[in-house]
């Protein structure tokens, strides 16, 4: 019998989202397998409006529920699969993980994440008109800021949020993977934020992504590389 609780661990998602690669590499770290499924979200889709009334992906449906924002998705799968533990034990630091989450779910993306995609490939690919130059040299101008805080960050701690790999390393490298594969990442900017992003993108939970093919979008070279910069 197929209970609910017992059908297949589903992702609808797509594949250059910086929310639904967060989900994807949460799920692949802690091994639970999962059907993904691509979504179109920019077309009138009344399916993905009745998984998630925000009309938005990720939408994961596991342990026989439909789940939405992809910040409150990780957490739920790190509390229920504990193994290997995205975050961290004490009270300050789990707010250092979700201060950085934010960092990069609200404030990068809105200055870096979400205006250079729009440009430079959902135009493309909804065939919406040509991208605006202005809006990817600031996108362009933004991220050398973020660079420079993450390097100062990363020059007194392992990981973004501390010793221990957690789920804000996974955020940002969510967003950066998005951005890395139409190479709009500096890299020379930072050595340190290089050695991290290459540490992280070495890890198995990364292989999917590493693999993504959008159609009339090619990735850049060095793009699944695991050794660059
Ligand atoms: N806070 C949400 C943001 C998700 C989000 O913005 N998804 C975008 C794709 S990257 C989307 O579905 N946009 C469709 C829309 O806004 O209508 C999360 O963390 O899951």
């Amino acid at each position: 019998m197929n209970t609910s609780s017992q059908q297949t661990t589903r992702l609808y998602h797509t594949p250059l989202s910086p929310f639904s690669r967060k989900v994807r590499l949460v799920l692949a770290e802690k091994k639970i397998e999962v059907e993904l499924v691509e979504e179109r979200y920019w077309e009138n889709n009344s399916e993905l409006l009745r998984r998630n009334p925000a009309g938005m992906v990720p939408v994961l449906r596991h342990d026989g529920r439909l789940m939405s924002e992809s910040q409150a998705i990780c957490e739920y799968l790190d509390e229920t699969v504990p193994q290997p533990a995205l975050m961290p034990k004490s009270p300050a630091e789990r707010y250092e993980v979700r201060r950085l989450c934010a960092w990069f779910d609200d404030k990068f993306n809105r200055e870096v994440t979400r205006p250079i995609l729009e440009e430079r490939v959902w135009k493309k690919i909804t065939r919406s008109g040509h991208p605006d130059s202005r809006a990817v040299k600031a996108g362009l101008k933004a991220i050398k800021d973020h660079i420079d805080y993450l390097t100062s960050l990363l020059e007194t701690r392992r990981w973004l949020a501390g010793s221990a790999l957690s789920l804000a390393d996974f955020t940002a490298a969510a967003h950066f993977s998005c951005l890395d594969y139409i190479s709009d990442v500096d890299w020379d900017r930072s050595e340190i934020l290089t050695s991290w992003y290459a540490t992280i993108k070495s890890r198995p939970a990364f292989r999917g992504i590493l693999a993504d093919q959008i159609p009339g979008i090619h990735p850049a070279p060095h793009y699944a590389e695991l050794d660059f910069g």
